[in-house]
């Protein structure tokens, strides 16, 4: 990839705040404080325990947050914000005038942001909703700075990349862009990000593989026109697909991923221009449109130079004969032969889904969910029992904390006495009270409670060898739990979150979509990873062959941050949601 590009796409947004630590905070953002290295020469003040003066209490937006729910007040004071305000619950349907006076600045085609800081004096503790009113003006930007910081969730440090010295000078007025993080057990990530080539060359000689993944809902236009309610604040030509598909193919160019997994992508747009496009910048392209009538569908791309497929599965999650799955949704399931791998069996699967939207369906949602990873599970299966390394990406319409997204993460649910509206934690006071049925999904659906096919199970029960011994006990032990807890689910997988889904500068919650109704995550990039990953689990290594270490990651924004850009999208970002971009190293075992 090309190295100014790089510099230009992940330049720091600096200004960071610092925080006292306080019992109101995340316990993972208390512990930054402790955890903070510094890896070059790195200003006092954007150490996490170098500010003592202020904290931050924050209500989040999301019912079952990891976020502490005690107050709604935020006492945060970055450099260039003097005052409180209030933080919103939910985004009211706020209504800007069509015309609303965003004007554009002077920008370079590189830019992704354009961030204006909200003047916050003069806003005392206004919400945002009227704060978003009157920020029509842009701040200077802050200066950049080379920062560190350190992600608590997965217990590693981080390092965030600042634009070079150059770059600083030629920065433009009122504008932010999104940084590379990437952690500490990785020193050689500069070298990697600044020269690709001679990445592929050291690593891949020495049995080391290290690819890029790309995450990106890219807002499909049918379901703009269909939902037009959710941007009525963006400027009308900013919404036609003309505009949107040049700047969402610059950035996926610009970003360079090894491999693309694309929600909302319309067929006769993918067809005529994604493909195609996709195609000539060395991309392979899979894609499944969703069952019903709306025409979009789910993608995923890889660049021919890195990867061979060795095959790609279709998931349906609507079945004609189950009642409950009445719903269009899919996911694809690739399987991938690293190329320039010395270990010629290796492969790394890797699932896309964009899950039902409904928040009042948690059932709908959680069936879907045990249906992909059941193909996954069929699809990562090695003949040893065990699986080779995961990469599950998609839009889960799912908050972080919400039961669904513990599921996926921890591996397991005890959902006895949930109620359906509460299963993605998308809406904090859902009506209705209905609870989840116990099974959820009827057995005729031929997955178990483990969420692997029943055929599958079954084969493997009937299996020997010294992995498949262990797996057995495993699964005996599976079975009498399914007996004890019959409301619990499970999963095989040891699963990771790349992004912990708060700014590690500020511990404000980040968001991967927004728009006038909301401005949450639902957008993921889990990863099996390695045993020696910061975030592995216990377990892991008799559950993979292998597994894949986490290098770094595209930085997200937080609520504020976009609305200082009117939202998503905008002049330079053409979705309703932001990508999410990792880079990995495949580690044999
Ligand atoms: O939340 V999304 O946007 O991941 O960005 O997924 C769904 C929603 C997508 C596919 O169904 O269309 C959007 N209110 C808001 N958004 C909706 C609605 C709705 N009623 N229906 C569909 N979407």
């Amino acid at each position: 990839m090309c190295k100014s590009l790089w510099f230009q796409v992940l330049g720091v947004a600096a200004g960071g705040a610092a925080f006292e630590r306080h019992p109101m905070l995340p316990h993972h953002v208390q512990r930054l404080g402790r955890d903070c290295i510094a890896h070059w020469d790195i200003p006092r003040r954007f150490c996490w325990n170098s500010h003592l003066s202020n904290y931050i209490r924050w209500a989040g937006h999301y019912s079952w947050a990891p976020y502490p729910r005690t107050g709604v007040t935020v006492n945060w004071r970055p450099p260039n914000f003097l005052g409180s305000w209030r933080l919103p619950h939910f985004l009211g349907p706020w209504r800007p005038p069509h015309n609303w006076n965003w004007q554009p600045d002077n920008i370079t085609q590189n830019s992704f942001f354009h961030l204006s800081h909200p003047n916050m004096e003069s806003e005392g503790d206004e919400p945002p909703s009227k704060r978003r009113r009157r920020s029509g003006q842009h701040d200077i930007c802050s200066p950049n700075e080379e920062i560190s910081s350190c992600n608590l969730n997965e217990a590693a440090c981080l390092s965030t990349l600042s634009k070079n010295k150059e770059e600083n000078t030629a920065n433009i007025r009122g504008m932010v862009k999104r940084h590379w993080e990437y952690f500490c057990h990785q020193s050689k990530k500069m070298k990697i990000l600044e020269d690709k080539q001679v990445d592929q060359n050291n690593t891949e000689d020495k049995g080391k593989f290290d690819f890029t993944v790309m995450s990106y809902n890219i807002l499909s236009q049918n379901l703009l026109e269909d939902n037009s309610h959710l941007y009525k604040h963006c400027r009308q030509p900013v919404l036609i697909w003309g505009y949107r598909f040049p700047n969402i193919l610059r950035e996926i160019q610009q970003l360079d991923a090894d491999v693309l997994c694309l929600q909302e992508v319309q067929e006769d747009h993918y067809e005529m221009q994604i493909k195609p496009s996709l195609e000539s910048l060395g991309y392979h392209c899979e894609y499944k449109m969703r069952t019903g009538k709306k025409p979009d569908g789910c993608a995923v791309c890889f660049r021919i130079s890195k990867f061979n497929l060795i095959s790609s599965n279709p998931v349906e999650f609507f079945r004609h004969d189950i009642p409950l799955l009445d719903r269009d949704n899919v996911g694809l399931v690739l399987l991938l032969q690293p190329r320039f791998h010395c270990k010629t069996t290796a492969a790394v699967c890797v699932a896309n889904t964009h899950l039902l939207y409904n928040p009042r369906r948690g059932d709908i949602k959680l069936t879907q969910l045990a249906m992909l990873l059941a193909e996954i599970a069929s699809v990562a299966h090695r003949k040893d029992g065990r699986f080779c390394p995961i990469i599950i990406c998609g839009d889960f319409n799912s908050v972080p904390g919400s039961p669904l997204y513990s599921f996926l993460k921890e591996g397991n649910l005890n959902y006895e006495g949930l109620s359906i509206g509460k299963v993605s934690g998308q809406e904090q006071s859902p009506r209705g009270q209905r609870i989840l049925t116990i099974p959820i999904w009827p057995p005729s659906l031929g997955i178990s409670q483990n969420c692997v096919y029943e055929a599958q199970q079954q084969q493997e029960e009937n299996t020997g060898g010294k992995i498949k011994e262990a797996k057995l006990e495993n699964t005996e032990e599976l079975v009498i739990a399914a007996e004890k807890f019959p409301s619990k689910l499970q999963h095989h997988f040891k699963l990771s979150s790349v992004y912990s889904h708060y700014s590690p500068e500020s511990g404000i919650p980040e968001v991967t979509t927004c728009h006038s109704r909301s401005a949450v995550t639902v957008d993921y990039i889990f990863y099996s990873a390695a045993k020696d990953d910061s975030t592995a689990q216990p377990g892991v290594e008799d559950t993979f062959d292998g597994g894949l270490k986490l290098l770094g990651r595209l930085s997200l924004l937080t609520e504020q941050d976009l609305w200082t850009v009117n939202g998503l999208p905008n002049e330079h970002n053409s979705s309703d949601h932001l990508s999410l971009l990792a880079q990995f190293r495949l580690i044999e075992q």
